[in-house]
């Protein structure tokens, strides 16, 4: 078996409705180990380090705005297959038609016109996962 590991975020309104604890249940639940976690408000150059993909995007300014408004919490976690397994278990980005099932399908809906309040990141590839574990635990 080979190991992976990725970045999970519960984003702020993961954390501000108290779902922090559900989500990490279904991560743990899967199978997969939380390695290590912490719980912050990410200031700026965080955030626009962790989404450069997206810069000059119409959504970008706002994301970065929601992903400061409050606390997150950042997991490090492992598993076989785990960056794949978590995107499946997160869903599609949009939470409104994310597929019942999931962790934005079942808790999670939109609620502004100008970023997708989905609950949750998790790495794409496995360097999207060496480079944002590196920037969120160093
Ligand atoms: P994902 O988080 O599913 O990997 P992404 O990397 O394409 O999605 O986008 C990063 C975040 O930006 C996403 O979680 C929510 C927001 N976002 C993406 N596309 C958007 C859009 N068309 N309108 C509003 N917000 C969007
Ligand atoms: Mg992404």
């Amino acid at each position: 078996m080979s190991t992976e590991h990725t970045l999970v975020l519960v984003k702020p309104d993961g954390v501000a409705r108290g779902l922090t604890g559900q989500i990490l249940a279904r991560i743990e639940a899967k199978g997969y180990e939380l390695v290590d976690l912490k719980k912050f408000t990410p200031g700026r150059e965080l955030l626009e380090a962790h989404y450069a993909e997206h810069e000059g995007k119409p959504f970008y300014e706002p994301l970065v705005a929601f992903m400061m408004s409050g606390d997150v919490v950042a997991a490090k976690v492992s598993g076989h297959r785990v960056i794949e397994g978590f995107r499946s278990l997160a869903g599609t980005t949009d939470p409104t038609t994310a597929a019942p099932g999931t962790i934005r399908g079942d808790l999670g809906r939109d609620w502004d016109l100008k970023v997708q309040q989905n609950l949750v990141h998790g790495s794409d590839s496995s360097e999207s996962a060496e480079r944002e574990l590196a920037l969120w635990f160093g």
